[in-house]
């Protein structure tokens, strides 16, 4: 009886210590919410599967400093030393399928993270309008990756009023939707 209750507490002891090593490998870090690599899905010819390394061989735009506000009107900190690829430029080498006059006008583009924070753009307001040459999928500070509370990968918009609610960390997935008729 009693080498049975140590066999069985001993074997409980190696599942744990199993279960422990596992979620250690998973999350690249020690934040289950770090993503390594981004996907440019929905609407496209030609779907993107990045990681942190293919952005930085793109053409790049850098930030120097840019406070964080969220929508409550809270200083969230500011973001200093960025760099990344224009959200624009990797919508054209996806090439975004819309085909009619008047397509594109009817285009979403959804930006998600791993933890399911989700926010959106407009076709019109990353190829039209001024707020688009600020919309970064960034992947380096200060020359160095994105540490595990935003990293590897995350984007902001720059030009936003308020710029917290538009600042993604663990970007996950880019999607291009047509949502009306
Ligand atoms: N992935 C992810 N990104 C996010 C959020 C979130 O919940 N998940 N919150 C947003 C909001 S509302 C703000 S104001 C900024 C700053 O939030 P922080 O203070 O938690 O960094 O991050 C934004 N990015
Ligand atoms: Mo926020």
């Amino acid at each position: 009886m009693k080498s049975t209750t140590l066999r069985i507490a001993v074997a409980a002891l190696a599942l744990c210590a199993t279960s422990a090593s596992f979620a250690a490998d998973a999350n690249a870090g020690g934040n289950e919410f770090v993503t390594t690599r981004i996907t440019v899905t929905g609407a496209v010819a030609h779907p993107l599967d990045l990681t942190a390394a293919d952005l930085a061989r793109m053409p790049s735009h850098r930030i120097a400093e840019l406070p964080l506000i969220c929508q409550s009107g809270a200083n969230r900190g500011k973001l200093e030393n960025i760099r990344g690829v224009r959200l624009r430029d990797l919508l054209e080498s996806a090439v975004i399928v819309a085909p009619g006059h008047n397509d594109v006008k009817k285009i979403a583009i959804v930006a998600a993270a791993s933890d399911g924070y989700k926010v959106v753009f407009s076709w019109s307001e990353l190829f039209n309008s001024p707020v688009g040459d600020g919309v970064l999928v960034f992947f380096e500070r200060n020359g160095m990756p994105l540490a595990d509370e935003e990293g590897r990968i995350a984007l902001v918009s720059a030009a936003d009023t308020r710029s917290g609610p538009r600042h993604v960390r663990w970007l996950q997935n880019i999607e291009v939707r047509k949502i009306v008729d």
